[in-house]
């Protein structure tokens, strides 16, 4: 299913006048709005392929119809959002879940919907159908070194995938760890999953990059081998110039400082980007925004003063990407709601008054500090967003567009009652 842009012109049509008031009245109070919208336009944030189902836990999966059970469906439910918020123009593919048949008819899809292939992932977390040997003891880090090739050569075999597709990074997220005092010695795992590492980093192509995500527990529940942001660095700082650190929100023990993080895995120029969802208690992958969007504004906070630190550009130059399993949710609203949380926090972050919070932090004055960056996040930046979307030719509310013209309703009927692979 395609949305014609004639329909996304005509329901911005009904919403134009209400909009107009709130955006000038943005305009009038924001410094630089021109500027600001220009930024948000550029910004776009890539979707995992496995996040257009519904997901599950581990007591059950409520799956709804209409779900994508193809490649190119879910390459077309991508399309979909991001004719929708022009903020969505990528799909990230794990593999062996999306394994494309014909390479270039799925280039093609992708160029018709205007989408890129953000980085790919691999899988060792799971055994495969027919696969030789089990990661039930971990992949990269395990004892047996013939199990550690396996999952170097499926590494290897992704990378294959994505640079015909165009990709330019693999995501290397392993499960691998213990889950009892003294079934692992630490070191061991550490420098057998580094060797491995060490030689998918050498199968790297030139221009690509190897992302490390790290995460606090689960699957394993006593270690995990690349546990937390610092043994990612310690591994990307091993491997050389071509890897970096991912930042999965959910990764993190609670209550850790994750914009501090993020500061100083950019000023170590190791900051790979984002897998962006929001949390509670764990790995909750809940929609971006829903339960922290303070924590969420003051990460944008230091990533925008830390990119503008470096001069990076702040569409190109780190991965932006959702990480996110929707359980009771329609996986495209869900979707459509964390995208405007991030774009929303984004916009906050490029309003904050960087001179006036440097001489606060400069002088110690606190309470000055905190005021800018609260009066920044109290901000209502909506407007802005949407007038970014509807210069762009994307649609002024995308959620209103997709309930008012039931578009779910209409995968369903073309559709039927699938249901998406992944987890
Ligand atoms: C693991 O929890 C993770 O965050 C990794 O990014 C995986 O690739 C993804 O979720 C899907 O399982
Ligand atoms: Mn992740």
């Amino acid at each position: 299913m395609r949305i014609d842009k004639k329909s996304i012109e005509k329901f911005n049509d009904s919403l134009l006048v209400s909009h107009q008031q709130k955006f000038s009245f943005a305009k009038q109070t924001i410094p630089n709005a021109e500027a600001i919208i220009q930024k948000l336009i550029d910004f776009n944030v890539a979707i995992p392929s496995w996040a257009l189902g519904t997901g599950g836990t581990r007591f059950g999966r409520f799956s709804a119809a209409g779900e994508p059970g193809t490649l190119e469906q879910k390459m077309e439910d991508v399309g979909l959002l991001h004719a929708l918020n022009n903020a969505s123009g990528a799909i990230s593919l794990h593999i062996p879940w999306d394994i494309p048949s014909d390479y270039n008819a799925i280039k093609k899809l992708a160029a018709d919907l205007h989408l890129k292939f953000d980085a790919v992932n691999s899988n060792t977390f799971q055994d495969q159908k027919g696969q030789a040997l089990s990661y039930k003891y971990g992949s990269l880090q395990n004892t047996n070194k013939d199990i550690r090739k396996q999952a170097i050569a499926h590494n290897i075999e992704v990378i294959k995938h994505g640079n015909a597709l165009g990709s330019k990074a693999l995501t290397v997220w392993l499960s691998d760890g213990s889950s009892f005092p003294g079934q692992l010695n630490f070191r061991k795992a550490f420098q057998n999953t580094l060797e491995s590492l060490e030689e998918i980093y050498a199968a790297l192509p030139s221009d690509w990059k190897v992302f490390v995500e790290y995460k606090a527990f689960e699957p394993n529940f006593y270690s995990m081998t690349v546990g937390d942001w610092g043994q990612s660095l310690l591994y990307a700082n091993k491997l050389g110039p071509k890897a970096y650190t991912l930042v999965d929100l959910g990764h993190h023990l609670p209550n850790a400082n994750i914009e501090q993080i993020v500061a100083l895995l950019m000023m170590e120029e190791k900051l790979a980007g984002f897998h962006f969802n929001d949390s509670k208690y764990g790995d909750d992958d809940l929609t971006v925004g829903s339960i922290k969007p303070y924590q969420l504004f003051l990460i944008f906070n230091e990533l925008v003063e830390g990119m503008d630190a470096r001069g990076l550009h702040h569409a190109n130059d780190l991965g932006w990407m959702i990480d996110a399993s929707h359980n009771i949710k329609d996986p495209l609203e869900d979707l459509l709601q964390s995208i405007e949380a991030i774009m929303i926090a984004y916009a906050q972050a490029l309003l904050v008054d960087r001179k006036a919070l440097n001489e606060a932090q400069q002088n110690n004055d606190v309470v000055a500090a905190q005021e800018i960056l609260q009066n920044t996040f109290r901000t209502d930046v909506r407007a802005m967003v949407a007038e970014a979307r509807i210069r762009a030719g994307a649609a002024l509310d995308p959620l209103g567009y997709f309930r008012t013209n039931q578009i779910r309703a209409s995968l369903v009927k073309e559709r039927g009652n699938t249901i998406a692979t992944g987890l």
